[in-house]
């Protein structure tokens, strides 16, 4: 499992801030107002908790922080609990909340108390830096896309442009994990020693660097990724004057939290 680091979080409030004027110029909607499209829900003063949890590596320093930033961000009403784990989960719901956020080394999960509603972070990121893609205004016409990682996030974005009728092309390092994509679902196998090809949307989840090769890039290719460390170097951002939405915590969080609004 692949974990966050303070590190990954030093610069979390800036890049939501780029990242939702990149999205807001890329696809003429601010992250909340796709967020509000693809999931049909919107906020109604929900007070959402954040609870600290100490389980497996423990307390990742700014996380919790980088939680409350996103949620007061977008205008909502969250708090983090004082005590952590159990006692940080009674204290959320004697405090009235009605959305607990929360995560261990496995699992980062929005829970809605009033509506059951349940999200899953890998599902969630994958779906919204998917659907950044699907609305990319200039590439509307343009259904390629490549995915570059086939793993708990990149999955659900696959399932997302399937569902967005996109042609989906698919590359990782894991060829049995690309055998049982191809397996179960209608995409194309993305080989390019045997067929070049480039793309102006590219999707990458992954724990890698460089993971994004000149062969599939075009000039203002845009490139969609949570994955860390990035996986587009700077030179071939330069070179191919690359759009690239990438942040470690808050649009995925947001994905969450419109995932289990009403
Ligand atoms: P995972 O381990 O389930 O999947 C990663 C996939 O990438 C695996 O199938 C693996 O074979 C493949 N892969 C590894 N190296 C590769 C390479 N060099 N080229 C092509 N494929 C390669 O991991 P998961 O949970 O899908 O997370 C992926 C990345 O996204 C991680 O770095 C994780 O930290 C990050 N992440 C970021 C979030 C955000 O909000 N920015 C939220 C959740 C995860
Ligand atoms: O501070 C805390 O409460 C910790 N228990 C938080 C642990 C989060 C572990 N998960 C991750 O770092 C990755 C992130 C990319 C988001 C989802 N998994
Ligand atoms: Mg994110």
């Amino acid at each position: 499992m692949a974990l966050l680091t303070p590190e990954d979080l030093a610069n979390m409030t800036n890049a939501l801030v780029e990242n939702d004027r990149l999205i807001t110029e890329l696809t003429d909607y601010s992250l909340d107002g796709l967020c509000r499209k693809i999931y049909g829900t919107v906020p109604r003063n929900e007070k959402i908790a954040i609870i600290p949890v100490t389980a497996g590596n423990g307390i990742i320093g700014s996380f919790s922080e980088s939680l409350l930033f996103t949620v007061q961000h977008f205008g909502m009403d969250g708090f983090i609990t004082e005590n952590t784990d159990v006692a940080g989960y009674y204290e959320a719901v004697t405090n009235g909340a009605d959305i607990i956020l929360m995560a261990d080394d496995l699992a980062y999960i929005a829970h809605n108390l009033r509506n059951g509603k349940i999200a899953h972070n890998q599902i969630c990121t994958g779906r919204i830096y998917a659907e950044i893609l699907c609305h990319a205004k200039d590439y509307a016409d343009d259904k390629d896309v490549l995915v570059i990682g086939l793993g708990k996030v990149g999955t659900p974005a696959l399932e997302t442009f399937l569902n967005e009728k996109q042609n989906v092309y698919v590359f990782d390092v894991d060829s049995k994990r690309v055998d049982e994509i191809l397996t179960d679902y209608p995409v194309f196998k993305y080989d390019p020693a045997k067929e070049p090809k480039s793309f102006f949307k590219i999707f990458e989840a992954t724990p890698c660097a460089d993971t994004i090769c000149e062969s599939a890039l075009k000039e203002n290719s845009i490139v969609s990724t949570p994955g860390i460390p990035l996986g587009i170097s700077d030179e071939l951002i330069e070179k191919y004057k690359v759009r690239v939405v990438s942040e470690p915590l808050g649009i995925g969080t947001l994905s969450m939290l419109y995932d289990v609004f009403d």
